[in-house]
């Protein structure tokens, strides 16, 4: 049986990482806040995990605050904080960027990370010990030509993470960054707007991480004593090195 002392909250929890980190959460015992834009995907996720599903666009602060007073009107604290809701926009380098991909990105990932943050913290702080994760990725350290606007938003959320830890240094809230390199997701269909031939390409001859790899490394985080705070972790599938150094079968 689910406390209702131990809330947490996902953002982008209708596909992928999310979905996959809210099972685990579900499955060790949390009571699920579950957000996204696409309200039957998460309705869908919240009923099969027995958890509250919230309509939120993290790029519409209008949005966020109603989703916060949604959470507060239930619970009177949240635990966990998993700033997941992210996505790439396109693959073009600077001189043909597309403005309507850089500001997405930009608002989803970077706008996104730190209006949620700060509309959680006076949850978070009314919990006796809270956790903050934000979904960062190995985009956040390394970069690759046509990935401005994405690892640019990456590096973005890694000096979020570096930052909190610093302004919460002193009260019992953990930060955790956690780094991925391929998962086979949504993600790259969202990249390339639909283009399902070209997403299914970036995981040719390899094979990739799933959402639940990466949400095991989550729940493990999260689920580690409470004076021990995993800075960060990089995660990757075995065929990949970096960004751009992969090994692949014919
Ligand atoms: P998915 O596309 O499968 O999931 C992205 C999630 O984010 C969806 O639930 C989507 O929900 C949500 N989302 C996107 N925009 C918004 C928004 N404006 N408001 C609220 N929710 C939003 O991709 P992943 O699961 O792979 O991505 C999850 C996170 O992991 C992202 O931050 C991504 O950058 C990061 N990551 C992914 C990697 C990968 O290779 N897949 C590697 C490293 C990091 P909806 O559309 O319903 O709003
Ligand atoms: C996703 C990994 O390599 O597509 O965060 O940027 S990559």
């Amino acid at each position: 049986m689910p406390s209702p002392e131990r809330v947490a909250v996902v953002t982008g929890a209708s596909s992928g990482i999310g979905e996959a980190t809210a099972r685990g959460l579900a499955h060790e015992g949390f009571t699920l806040v579950l957000g996204a834009r696409r309200e039957d995907r998460l309705a869908a996720v919240a009923r099969e995990l027995g958890g509250l599903a919230i309509p939120l666009d993290v790029r519409d602060l209008a949005s966020i605050e109603t989703f916060v007073r949604a959470v507060e009107a239930r619970y009177s604290q949240v635990e966990i904080l998993i700033n997941n809701a992210g996505l790439a926009a396109g693959l073009q380098p600077v001189a043909e960027g597309s403005d309507d991909d850089w500001v997405q990105m930009m608002e989803t990932n970077v706008l996104g990370v730190l209006r949620v943050t700060r509309a959680m913290l006076p949850l978070l702080r009314h919990a006796p010990r809270a956790h903050i994760v934000n979904l960062g990725s190995v985009a956040g350290f390394e970069v690759y030509p046509g990935g401005v606007g994405y690892t640019a938003s990456k590096h973005a959320v890694r000096a979020i993470t570096k930052t909190l830890r610093l302004e919460l240094l002193g009260e019992p809230i953990r930060v955790t960054e956690i780094e991925p390199g391929m998962v086979e997701t949504e993600f790259s269909l969202v990249r390339f707007k639909g283009d399902q031939q070209r997403a299914d390409t970036v995981y040719q001859g390899m094979m990739p991480l799933t959402g639940a790899d990466v949400a095991d490394c989550i729940v493990w985080a999260v689920t580690r004593p409470p004076h021990v705070n995993i800075d960060e972790m990089v995660v990757r599938p075995i065929a990949q090195a970096t960004v751009r150094d992969v090994a692949r079968k014919a």
